[in-house]
């Protein structure tokens, strides 16, 4: 009976503790990955997921790259059986839930390469968010064709 208090009063203070390392991170980037592209290829393309942990509507609002002359964020509309893509001024990102960059849809646009860039390179990107904070991302650079 005496353990089990004492252990009780353990996992309160491990709890306690855990709060106390700092507010929960609101925004959380996984799954990034950049498509490798031909040599001299002129913009190449970024993709990841982005989760709103927060109670409040945020959106995306710029991102930008060292390794490019600049970066858009591009929808990819289908009309008909034609594919184009557009560049939008911001992703919004609704409370609790989680937005897709994935081929064919929402993507980062890289462009202008400033160096050649193949499978197994990096790039970081910075990206802006509505609540005034950034965060810099690794995005791994891959084949399409390979698995993940
Ligand atoms: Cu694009």
């Amino acid at each position: 009976m005496m353990q089990r208090r004492v252990l009780l009063v353990l996992t309160m203070v491990a709890v306690l503790a855990g709060c106390g390392m700092g507010e929960r991170q609101r925004i959380v980037i996984e799954d990034t990955w950049v498509r490798e592209a031909p040599p001299g290829a002129r913009a190449l393309a970024g993709y990841m997921r982005i989760h709103n942990h927060s109670d409040a509507q945020l959106a995306l609002l710029f991102a930008n790259s060292a390794d490019f002359e600049r970066v858009e964020l591009h929808v990819t509309r289908h009309d008909n059986d034609r594919m184009r893509m557009e560049q939008v001024d911001h992703v919004a990102l609704l409370p609790g839930e989680a937005v897709e960059f994935v081929p064919g849809g929402m993507h980062l646009m890289l462009m202008g390469p400033r160096r050649e860039l193949k499978a197994g390179d990096r790039v970081r990107v910075e990206l802006t968010f509505s609540d005034g904070t950034a965060t810099d991302v690794v995005f791994p650079v891959r084949d399409a064709r390979s698995s993940r």
